[in-house]
């Protein structure tokens, strides 16, 4: 029996039950790659919920494998993760541009929906701040022509929603 390691309670039994985690100090280790087996896929998330991104591949002719990091606990993690809801543009805001201003850097993403051969990553865009402790402001160009500029409710370790204006 395959028990979750701490941090995946309260997940998906299927997927915990049928994973083989890799977590420093778990309970059991690794599934060691052979000949005949290969990943086929991976989702990239947080998994734990703990601010780090968590891995879980979809391997042939073995049970997909969870990789869960540990840097949040190794160090401070700042990250946000912006969830995009379109009106004019798409319903998830495909296609936007999002620029998020923190600690003197711009980091940007183009919400382009993929994530891998034959996977599916959560659709927030997960932005790692480095050791910046505040965002300055959040930009989103929209499919649909709209230029958005957050300034209010940028706390950072947080999913930020932000909806098109109409
Ligand atoms: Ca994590």
């Amino acid at each position: 029996m395959i028990q979750s390691p701490p941090g995946l309670r309260g997940l998906s039994i299927a997927l915990v039950a049928s994973a083989i985690a890799c977590a420093p100090g778990a309970a059991h280790a690794c599934a060691a790659p052979d000949a005949q087996s290969g990943s086929r896929s991976s989702a990239i998330f947080d998994l734990d919920g703990d601010g780090d991104l968590d891995t879980v591949t979809n391997d042939f002719n073995s049970p997909p494998m969870v990789l869960v990091s540990d840097l949040s606990q190794r160090r401070p993690v700042r990250w946000i993760a912006i969830a995009l809801t379109g009106n004019t543009s798409n319903r998830d805001g495909l296609g936007a541009v999002v620029r998020v201003h923190a600690g003197g850097r711009v980091y940007t993403k183009f919400h382009d929906g993929k994530s891998g051969y034959l996977s599916q990553s959560a659709l927030p865009l997960y932005f790692g701040l480095g050791d910046a402790e505040r965002i300055e402001r959040i930009e989103v160009d929209w499919p649909s022509g709209k230029k958005q500029v957050e300034t209010q409710q940028l706390d950072v370790n947080r999913t930020r929603k932000i909806i098109e204006p109409r």
